[in-house]
Formats: structure tokens, sequence, C-alpha cells
């Protein structure tokens, strides 16, 4: 019983040990890239993927309300100031994916333009 018990709270602490690093790691290898929206323009206005990565966007506003919307990559983000919205994406296919933003911010909205090459 004792022999039984000791077992028990060695796989236990293992356990622990093994599980956590391991879990923070696999969220380290995301690449996250930071996207300022704001009165007219993205910045960057344009980024570079690859086909099958995994990448997390940050959308950052500097002012008011605007969304990224990229048709051809599935992506139609609102985000608002002080209120970071953050979005997964795994391109499926390499070529140019316009975008540009879905949400009227005022006279230089139609100019807020965006491209996101992905490469093979
Ligand atoms: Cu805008």
């Amino acid at each position: 019983m004792k022999y039984i018990k000791r077992f028990l709270s060695a796989v236990l602490v293992l356990g622990l040990f093994t599980q956590i690093p391991s879990q923070s790691s696999a969220q380290e290898e995301i690449r996250t890239i930071e996207i300022h929206a704001h009165r007219f323009s993205f910045s960057p206005s344009e980024i570079t993927l690859k086909k099958g990565e995994t990448v997390k966007l940050r959308l950052i506003s500097d002012d008011v309300t605007h969304a990224l919307f990229i048709p051809g990559l599935q992506i139609k983000q609102a985000v608002s100031k002080g209120h970071p919205a953050e979005i997964t994406v795994t391109p499926g296919s390499a070529g140019d994916f316009r975008g540009e933003c879905a949400n009227f911010c005022g006279s230089g909205h139609g100019s807020m333009l965006f491209t996101a090459h992905v490469k093979d």
C-alpha cells in the first residue's frame, strides 16, 4: 500500500512538471503579427504569411472603430479603441489577398487598404 501511494504521487508530480512547460511552449510557437488601424490606414498595410502556417493577427485601433476585411482569407474582424481583437488564420493557398476597412470611419475610409501575401 505504501509503495502504491508513493508511486501514484510520483506519477502526479511528474505529470505536473511535464505538462505545464509543454503547453506554454506550444502557445509560444504561434507567430503573432500586430496590426494597427487608424484613420486612414493599417500599419503595416502589407504582411507576408506562409501557406499552412498558423499565425495570430492582433488588431489594435488607435482611434475609432475599424474592421479588417480580407474576403479571400475569410477574415472580417471589427476593432475598437481599447479593445484589441485577435484572429487566428491558417492560409490554405498562396497568393495576394486584398483587404480593406469594412467599418465606415470617415472621409478617407476608402483608402484603408491591406494586402496579405501568402507564400508557398
Ligand atoms: Cu477604417
